[in-house]
């Protein structure tokens, strides 16, 4: 998160999920999608919308009266797991324990399945959503890049660099003819996203920087998948330094791979 629209975004689901109650028998649910054009997707439905938001609502595992969240919760999407913040729920229909998240994710062309899971403070898993299916009707991508990171709160910048030398970053989310960032986390787990549909023959970068560590003191692993024409995602990982965080220095950047489209 950490864009404005994100914040209205949580507000619509927050309005949305009040029409449905949590089950409790699982601990975990997802209420819907939102896509950037405002529509929203249930489960089993169908979407023109790329980047979406997914809400829904998690059992805290320390109870009902913990002030803190005793644990950690993920959106299993297509089955990659990344870490999400759970909040505080302050919905009317709000039972005692449940708590809220919202993350962005983006689709793949057709058949998508999410689930939300959550693991106790010993990583043992104690609740899980039921699958949540929606089909995109987007086409297919020939690059799609997807940064995480597993520190709350920090901030890390996925760099996408096409053959010509443009690059795309958080300052030009568009600055690939024909890719798209989707957004800049500045506020910790990620994810970052590029996709692009048509990518022009050449040599791509992708690398990551260690932008601010927002007072984060310790070690930040980070994960880049990166997928061509929707295949299998090559998954690429390193840990950088709170040392290494250097704003727009690129002196500690990690190159995570150079690829060729034919
Ligand atoms: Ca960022």
């Amino acid at each position: 998160m950490g864009v404005a629209e994100t914040g209205v975004a949580l507000m619509m689901v927050l309005l949305l999920a009040s029409c449905s109650t949590l089950d409790t028998g699982s601990g975990a649910r997802i209420d819907q999608l939102m896509g950037r054009d405002g529509t929203t997707t249930l489960n089993g439905g169908t979407t023109d919308q790329r980047v979406q938001t997914v809400g829904g609502r998690v059992m805290n595992p320390s109870g009902a009266d913990a002030s803190t969240f005793g644990g950690r919760v993920y959106v299993v999407h297509n089955g990659n797991r990344q870490q999400v913040t759970p909040t505080t729920c302050y919905g009317e229909d709000c039972q005692p324990g449940e708590w809220e998240f919202s993350t962005d994710l983006v689709l793949n062309s057709g058949s998508n399945t999410i689930q939300t899971v959550v693991d106790d403070e010993s990583g043992n898993q104690v609740y899980s959503s039921s699958t949540f299916t929606v089909n995109a009707n987007i086409p297919a991508r020939d690059i799609t890049a997807t940064l995480t990171w597993e520190t709350d709160g920090n901030d890390v910048d996925l760099h996408v660099y096409d053959p010509q030398g443009n690059h795309a970053y958080y300052a030009a989310l568009s600055g690939i003819p024909g890719g798209s960032l989707d957004l800049d986390d500045t506020d910790g787990f990620g994810p970052e996203t590029f996709t692009m549909e048509q990518a022009a023959p050449g040599t791509y970068t992708i690398k990551v920087r260690y932008y601010s560590t927002h007072g984060v003191t310790s070690n930040v692993p980070v994960t880049v998948r990166v997928s061509l024409n929707e295949g299998t995602p090559m998954v690429y990982t390193h840990t950088f330094t709170p040392e290494q965080a250097n704003y727009d220095d690129a002196a500690n950047d990690w190159t995570v791979t150079t690829f060729t489209v034919q």
